[in-house]
């Protein structure tokens, strides 16, 4: 616990100079900003820090220019099949090593009115196709997706990304109703179907997945969410009379557990739920992976809908014991279950313990819970800004980000109510909503939207999105799709000058892409914690390289990488405002500047 105190109290006092220095720029440009944009008075609200906590940001919706013309099927029938609300993920990943971020986006399929128990549907023909995008060297995408293979099965939910046979390529799981994908990268953005050698077809009602090394013998496990045991069922919910019917809670469909695949190292992979102790029925929706408690050993979170949240906590023998309750992150501060749908697992207080957020439905704060260091963690939606600001709104994939580079991870958020006849019951909330960004300072977050571009107006029916940085210029971008509609390119356009950088981490005794590495970046101004993983939020599988908004720091002290295999690698005095290229050593090395530059 030493080390970490005096971290806290040094970070601190070099916030308060940095402060000092940043808020007269700071102040004049918001209220310039804030006035051009709104037309009002321009209200600016400070922390209890007395921070300036609007600071704008500036997404842009580059779609059209883009080159990436999707459109999400979900057919809307009269019998409100619970599927066809729950929209699809997207990827960000580069599928061949060209250092340009590709995109993969999970389709629908069609299916009749009423369609019979024990079907499954099919893509009848190419708008039902998922779709892979190339990014291309001027930055616009081309549709691969025949030539890639991926044109995928069945009604698609969601994607996981790794390399999991660390052959230096990025596989790709599809999640679906009805059975699941695994497509090996053959090199060169072509991929294999080898599902079946696999072993990971599944059954059921799959959605978000998650590559991580549960056991850290170098290659990746696979974890997948199953929502609810479902087949059709043709149940009338909401009021009995024209127009009502509405989409069914989930309290009407059991729970079934998630899947859990050992990789065996040889391309095949062994189903271990119940062995791990993860086989607790669930109705998973969102996965995440911190090592909340720095064990050593990765812990897994499991956002269920209408049922208290999961903990997977890894014991030290190996296996998991799910600890929600006790540590406090099952229910709200009011003992109540929520609609739990995305999950981010990460430090946002920059104190190094992984802190949690969790996406609802509208009138349910969005649940936060700030990792206590003792194991047990405290409702922070009612202090930390997060309730105030999402009472109303209805959120689904979400991943923190830090747009504006200043060294706290800020939230963005897709958003949309799963019923489409919401408004006919509670006008105030709706179906389609616009995306929110919150802004953080010292862990406290300032609803920023409305300032940050006209994209925060467009109401969509938001459900994936991955994260990324698309172009490579150090700010992070984001892709969302949306239930029965386009999905949308944000190009992060945030003025500022803050600093950056980029790892790109390559394990070598550890799983390749290095996911699960905890890296510990310091600068005057303190130090922040990054969990490398591409899952997180809903569906969805962001950039795998580790992000750090440096403030005005144009240089790290010092990058402290803690790899899945123990290895602690350490770098000092790391330029900013480039990508780096991290290997893992094959011993823990003493300070270095051994990195190159990508
Ligand atoms: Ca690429
Ligand atoms: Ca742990
Ligand atoms: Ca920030
Ligand atoms: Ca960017």
């Amino acid at each position: 616990m030493m080390p970490e105190t005096r971290l806290i109290a040094r970070s601190t006092i070099g916030w308060a100079v940095a402060l000092a220095i940043t808020l007269t720029c700071y102040v004049g440009f918001s209220t310039a900003v804030v006035l051009a944009q709104t037309g009002t008075t321009g209200t600016l609200r400070a922390n209890s820090a007395g921070v300036e906590t609007r600071v704008p940001g500036r997404f842009v919706d580059i779609t059209e220019k883009s080159g990436v013309n999707f459109l999400h099927q979900a057919p809307h029938t009269s019998r409100k099949y619970l599927i066809e609300t729950m929209g699809s993920g997207a990827a960000l990943f580069d599928c061949d090593n060209d250092g340009r971020l590709d995109l993969y986006l999970v389709n629908g399929a069609p299916y009749s009115d009423p369609e019979p128990k024990g079907s499954i549907p099919q893509k009848t023909g190419p708008q039902y196709w998922n779709r892979m995008y190339h990014q291309k060297a001027d930055g616009t995408f081309e549709d691969v997706t025949e030539k890639a293979g991926l044109k995928g099965i069945g009604y698609g939910m969601g994607v996981a990304v790794a390399d999991y046979d660390n052959d230096g390529y990025e596989d790709l799981f599809v999640t679906a109703y009805g059975g699941n994908r695994l497509y090996h990268n053959n090199g060169d953005c072509t991929f294999t179907d080898v599902t079946e050698k696999a072993g990971v077809a599944g059954s059921g009602w799959s959605t978000s997945a998650s590559w991580v090394d549960l056991d850290n013998d170098g290659l990746l496990d696979l974890v997948v969410d199953r929502y609810v045991t479902w087949d059709w069922d043709d149940v009338w919910c909401g009021e009995h009379r024209e127009g009502y019917r509405a989409y069914c809670h989930p309290d009407v469909f059991p729970p079934i557990p998630m899947l859990v695949y050992h990789n065996d190292g040889n391309g095949h992979f062994t189903e271990v739920s119940h062995k791990l102790g993860l086989d607790k029925p669930a109705k998973a929706l969102g996965i995440a992976i911190a090592d909340y408690d720095r064990d050593g050993r990765i812990d897994l979170f499991i956002a269920n809908d209408s049922a208290p949240e999961y903990l997977f906590h890894q014991k030290p023998e190996g296996g998991f014991e799910e600890v929600g309750l006790e540590s406090e992150v099952a229910v709200n501060a009011d003992g109540q279950t929520y609609a739990g749908m995305g999950v981010d697992f990460a430090d946002y207080d920059n104190d190094g313990w992984p802190d949690l957020v969790v996406t609802d439905l509208a009138n349910q704060r969005y649940a936060s819970y700030r990792n206590d260091r003792d194991g047990n963690f405290d409702y922070a939606s009612n202090v930390n800004g997060l309730g105030a600001a999402t009472l109303f709104h209805s959120g689904w994939s979400l991943r923190f980000l830090d747009y504006d580079n200043d060294g706290w991870k800020d939230l963005l958020v897709a958003q949309g109510h799963d019923l489409d006849t919401v408004e006919k019951t509670s006008p105030n909330l709706h179906y389609r909503e616009p995306m929110l960004l919150l802004r953080n300072t010292h862990g406290k977050f300032a609803d920023v939207s409305s300032i940050s571009g006209s994209v925060f107006k467009d109401a969509w029916v938001g459900r994936g999105m991955a994260i990324g940085d698309i172009d490579n210029d150090g700010r992070i971008d984001a892709v969302v799709s949306t239930n029965g509609g386009a999905a949308h390119i944000l190009h992060n356009e945030t003025d500022t000058s803050n600093h950056w950088i980029t790892l790109h981490l390559t394990g070598h005794k550890s799983n390749r892409d290095g996911i699960g590495a905890v890296v510990k970046l310091t600068t005057p101004q303190g130090s922040q914690w990054v969990t490398a993983t591409t899952s997180s939020g809903y569906l969805s599988a962001s950039d795998p390289r580790v992000h750090f908004g440096l403030g005005e720091s144009p240089t790290a002290d010092s990058i402290e990488i803690r790899w899945p295999s123990g290895i602690v690698q350490t770098l000092t005095n790391v330029k900013g405002d480039r990508q780096i290229q991290v290997d893992e050593p094959a011993a823990a090395s003493g300070a270095s500047t051994a990195s190159k530059p990508r």
